[in-house]
């Protein structure tokens, strides 16, 4: 028997649970909301489905801190309900992606209030990164890491008699201890946990801030930052091939990193055969709307990627950042991890049309697709939360400076006028968790659904004609000559793709019949912010 090697050309939509149906009407999406909806998902048309964490959390990362990787938040459902929505998804023909979170855990996690308990020197807190403070009282922190939603990585635990104890390592929020991954006992829990999840039928496991999980033992200070002491170290290979033996062990399962790394060659290394299926690109997402520059992101992913045959991925948005409708219409269309950019002016016609084109374009390059809840709607960042309904620890731990991620989780507008847009189920009088603007009526999925000009349409033609296309399946990419301005290039032999990114109508090559285009043809030429798939004869 092969192996199809489903992961290397599939379009995987993210579901963030708690946003995208509420199926028990209590205003927060729930595997119950997920289920009633498979059905339009397999109607759109993707492969594969990947759940954002829907594990037992307190929720000071919106369940990125985990408590117990084994079972389902009771906010979600149970894990009963988690088999049972895995057995729909593959009836349904879609394969199913768990997010696994290595990096750290929850300071609810039973290892780590047994670690405070246990005290200093003890092996429950060689789990964890347990230190004395430095300064004459240990009042300061170990070195000087920063967390990444801000302030210090270090949180300081109270002895039993009220005194200051041992600081513990965090490199995201302090409700977010980091596992010492250098511990053979951290190791065998998350290969045990792997096998849970596998032996359970998911066919891929996403890998939560993979390039994180390894420090080095000295914590030295950050400094300079060179070497960086916890980002892409030498000892996480490793453990990425011992995990790589375990999912080899089951069949057509795929691993696949989350990995912010900026240096191509570096990030490629854990595409080796013995290591990752496939991982995040995330240039593709931060890059400008402008020819030259996604020209030049498209050659270096595809280039990364060719030595270790790994197929390259294509993101414009997820749960992190700003929804690319938003970005692309604004005046600098780039995207930074600075969230304090949020609130420059954004025009959303313009933005839609770009994201149209950034559809077709992404839906038509050699590798895996990733489809953010939403991106099928058109959905805009909502940038009007007010600062008291904001969840995220990005806003609260910088004081209110950056606006956080909760502007791209907004609760998934169904059908009707008015908020919840059926969100919730019908005569139930929850408000959902994040409030909807009230302009959505236009953009739920039954407003979409049978209108020909929509985006859910215009995704669902996509990804039917992907399906069709074995050119789009195998790797075969080919630039094609236009003018300055213009992105067009060939899959196999037939199969075209062209994107006027310039501010004139750019003539299409000649012999082709349209497929379809991201906006209406003016007399045969491409207007501008418009993308077509062509077949070449
Ligand atoms: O993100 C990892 C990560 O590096 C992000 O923190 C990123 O830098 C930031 O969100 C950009 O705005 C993952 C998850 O995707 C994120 O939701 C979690 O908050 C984070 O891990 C911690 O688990």
């Amino acid at each position: 028997e092969t192996s199809d090697r489903w992961w290397r050309h599939a379009v995987i939509y993210q579901v963030y649970p708690r946003s995208f149906a509420d199926g028990t009407g209590d205003g927060i999406g729930d595997l119950a909301g997920i289920r009633t909806r498979l059905p339009y998902l397999a109607e759109l048309g993707v492969d594969a489905l990947w759940f954002s964490p829907w594990y037992p959390s307190p929720m000071a990362d919106a369940g990125y801190d985990i408590a117990d990787h084994r079972d389902i938040d009771p906010v979600f459902g149970t894990l009963a309900d988690a088999e049972a929505l895995l057995g729909e998804a593959h009836q349904a023909g879609l394969r199913c992606i768990v997010d696994v979170v290595p990096n750290h855990c929850s300071t609810a996690h039973p290892w780590f209030a047994e670690a405070v308990q246990a005290g200093p020197g003890s092996a429950a807190r060689e789990l964890f990164w347990f230190r004395p403070g430095r300064g004459a009282d240990g009042e300061l922190p170990p070195n000087d890491w920063q967390s990444i939603f801000g302030g210090p990585a270090w949180t300081r635990t109270t002895n039993p008699d009220g005194t200051g104890g041992e600081w513990y390592l965090h490199l995201f929020a302090p409700e977010q201890p980091d596992f010492n991954w250098g511990n053979p006992k951290v190791r065998e829990e998350f290969e045990s946990i792997l096998r849970f999840w596998l032996d359970r039928g998911v066919d891929g496991i996403r890998i939560d801030s993979a390039a994180l999980l390894c420090k080095d033992p000295a914590l030295p200070d950050f400094g300079a930052g060179d070497p960086d002491p916890y980002t892409d170290r030498d000892e996480l290979h490793e453990i990425y091939r011992s995990w790589r033996r375990i999912t080899d062990r089951y069949r057509d399962r795929a691993l696949i990193g989350e990995i912010w790394l900026p240096d191509t060659e570096r990030f490629a290394r854990y595409l080796r055969p013995d290591e990752l299926h496939q991982a995040f690109n995330f240039d593709f997402l931060g890059c400008h709307w402008d020819a030259a520059a996604l020209r030049g992101c498209i050659d270096d992913t595809l280039a990364a990627h060719r030595p270790v045959d790994a197929p390259a991925t294509w993101v414009l948005s997820n749960h992190d950042v700003v929804r690319h409708v938003t970005r692309y219409g604004r005046a600098d269309t780039s995207f930074a991890l600075d969230h304090r950019q949020h609130r420059a002016p954004s025009d959303r016609a313009l933005g839609t049309r770009r994201a149209r084109s950034a559809a077709l374009l992404s839906l038509a390059l050699p590798g895996a697709a990733y489809v953010y809840q939403g991106d099928e709607l058109g959905l805009p960042e909502v940038e009007e939360l007010s600062d008291e309904v904001r969840q995220d620890p990005m806003f609260h731990r910088s004081g209110g400076t950056d606006v956080g991620r909760d502007g791209c989780r907004v609760p998934l507008p169904w059908a009707g006028r008015r908020p919840p847009y059926g969100f919730s189920p019908a005569g139930s009088d929850a408000t959902p968790w994040l409030p909807q603007p009230a302009g959505w009526a236009p953009l739920t999925a039954q407003a979409q659904r049978d209108d020909p000009a929509s985006m859910l349409t215009l995704y669902r033609r996509a990804l039917a004609i992907r399906r069709d296309s074995p050119e789009l399946r195998d790797e075969r990419f080919d630039w094609l000559d236009t003018r300055p301005g213009v992105l067009a290039f060939r899959r196999g032999d037939g199969f075209g793709c062209v994107v006027n990114l310039a501010a004139h109508p750019a003539p299409l090559p000649s012999h082709v019949a349209v497929l379809l285009a991201s906006a209406p043809l003016a007399g045969g030429l491409l207007p501008p912010d418009t993308a077509a798939w062509l077949r070449l004869r």
